[in-house]
């Protein structure tokens, strides 16, 4: 059994920010846990074709850690790894870091106030548990009639299998989300066919990405003040997409009007054209961007299903018209379990209370989207309604890691043994979420998406500013927690 005060869950921007705020405020006696042997988290584990990020690199990076030398607007996973692993390296993060280690739940103790944390080997004790396990990370891979019976290799966007090489094969693709429209462009020229199985289509973006030129990087290295003056610019930008998005609606017919013209460019055939075109309003679902997307359907070797999937068989997929599509390889780009991501975390709080049957009963309520009423000294980086679907999430796990540092202070202050939200500062904060997010593009915009719950309820996206998040979290309400005190 190995005891530490803090214990943290992951390496990603999350986990990598939580170590770096706790060891900024001087404390030294906490252990991050990872499951895999490097840092990096999602940007470690999706290595398909194409991978990079919707959000600018400049906003998308910590704020301390200012990387003047981006190579492009929107890098690509190798660029944000190997940033994340320069930054864990200057920091000495990895010394704090226990690889190979898989949680695979934990349960508060109420007499003894401390989480008892299991994994697949050692059981670690400690006062406060900080979840950075983000809401991207299962691979969703629904299940298909026959999908055993395939005789070929078979993978996930996340998990993919670049011992399998493509070239002159049969491929078929399953999805058209953000991972898919990255790499579907870039196999479509190497494969010999590509069938790319549509449920819905997308409202796609032109991708306003261009390489970092070398005066542009000269001044950001040279300048003093350039990087942030344009990150900062480059915030007000993003920020400003969340009001069409956050509820006034009459902004989006023009950025669908200008969708619908590029669309239109892009594919001359009305047919074609009428597949790809939603049926929804713009930003529904996350909005893509692709300059490469569309155009890939102009191919002679792609072809472009919206029938649905039947049936698997050993070499190939039957569409729900009876019609097979020979495939040597099967890729899913069907993405993650968000909504029921806590499923598979065993999770147990006050009274044995399981957290993913209190979320499923009782709706998934939290305070702040990091902490919830019966699981005290529990916080979730990017827990429920803190995601973003127009800025930068790394805005907001800081926002996160610097809150947990204030209520430890606070525990510090108050010596306190534990913090726990009252339940009236959850439902305060979860009614005025939810008569937000009701009224947002995400909820009224005529599509389903992983941003809601199986009761059509948004409990995903952050549905205001993100400086309000700012604002909201800047210090610790006292009366919004329970404190106990140390016996
Ligand atoms: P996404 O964006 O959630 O896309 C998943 C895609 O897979 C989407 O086109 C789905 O269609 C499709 N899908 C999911 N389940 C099925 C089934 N059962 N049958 C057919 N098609 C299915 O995941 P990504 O990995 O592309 O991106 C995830 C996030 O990573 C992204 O938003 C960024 O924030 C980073 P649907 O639209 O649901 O009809």
């Amino acid at each position: 059994m190995i005891t530490k005060d803090i214990v943290i869950i992951g390496t990603g921007f999350a986990g990598m920010g939580m170590a770096i705020k706790l060891k900024e405020s001087g404390r030294d006696d906490f252990v991050v846990l990872e499951k895999a042997h490097d840092v990096g988290g999602t940007w470690r584990d999706n290595t398909y074709p194409g991978c990079e990020c919707d959000i600018p690199s400049h906003m998308y990076s910590f704020s301390y850690e200012l990387n003047s030398d981006w190579s492009k607007s929107f890098s690509g996973q190798p660029e944000i790894w190997a940033y994340m692993r320069k930054v864990a390296d200057e920091k000495n993060l990895r010394e704090k870091i226990d690889f190979g280690v898989e949680v695979k739940g934990a349960s508060w103790d109420e007499d003894a106030n401390l989480w008892t944390i299991n994994t697949n080997g050692e059981t670690y004790v400690a006062r406060v548990l900080v979840a950075g396990v983000g809401g991207l990370h299962i691979p969703n891979i629904p299940e298909a009639k026959g999908a055993d019976a395939f005789d070929g290799p078979m993978f996930h966007s996340a998990a993919w299998d670049h011992g399998v090489d493509l070239k002159g094969k049969k491929v078929v693709v399953i999805g058209t989300g953000a991972s898919a429209i990255q790499f579907v462009p870039i196999i479509a020229s190497e494969v010999g066919e590509l069938t790319v199985f549509q449920r819905t289509p997308a409202w796609v973006l032109p991708k306003k990405d261009k390489p970092t030129s070398s005066l542009k990087k000269t001044a950001f290295a040279k300048v003093p003040g350039a990087t942030r003056v344009y990150r900062n610019a480059l915030y007000w930008g993003l920020e400003s997409r969340a009001i069409a998005f956050n509820g006034h609606l009459n902004v989006l017919p023009l950025a669908e009007k200008i969708v619908t013209r590029y669309l239109k460019k892009a594919i001359p055939d009305d047919e074609l054209r009428a597949k790809l075109t939603p049926d929804y309003r713009l930003g529904c679902k996350r909005v893509l961007q692709s300059n490469t997307y569309y155009p890939t359907f102009l191919r002679d070797n792609v072809e472009l299903n919206t029938e649905g999937v039947a049936e698997i068989v050993s070499d190939g997929v039957i569409d729900k018209n009876g019609v097979k599509h020979d495939a040597d390889v099967v890729i899913w780009g069907t993405g993650f379990h968000v909504i029921d991501a806590f499923d598979y975390l065993d999770i147990k709080g006050r009274e044995g209370r399981n957290l993913a049957t209190q979320f499923k009963e009782g709706g998934v309520e939290t305070y702040l989207g990091m902490t919830i009423h019966g699981f005290p000294n529990l916080y979730f980086m990017l827990g429920p309604n803190t995601a973003l679907g127009h800025n930068s999430v790394v805005f907001m796990i800081e926002q996160q890691t610097k809150f947990v540092i204030k209520m430890l202070d606070e525990m510090q202050k108050r010596g306190a043994a534990a913090a726990e939200a009252t339940l009236a500062a959850q439902t305060e904060f979860n009614d005025e979420i939810q008569r937000l997010v009701s009224k947002g593009i995400w909820t009224t915009g005529g599509c389903t998406s992983w941003y809601l719950d199986s009761h059509g309820k948004n409990r995903t996206i952050w549905p205001k500013f993100t400086f309000q998040y700012w604002w909201e979290t800047r210090k610790v309400n006292a009366p919004d927690f329970i404190w106990e005190k140390t016996a």
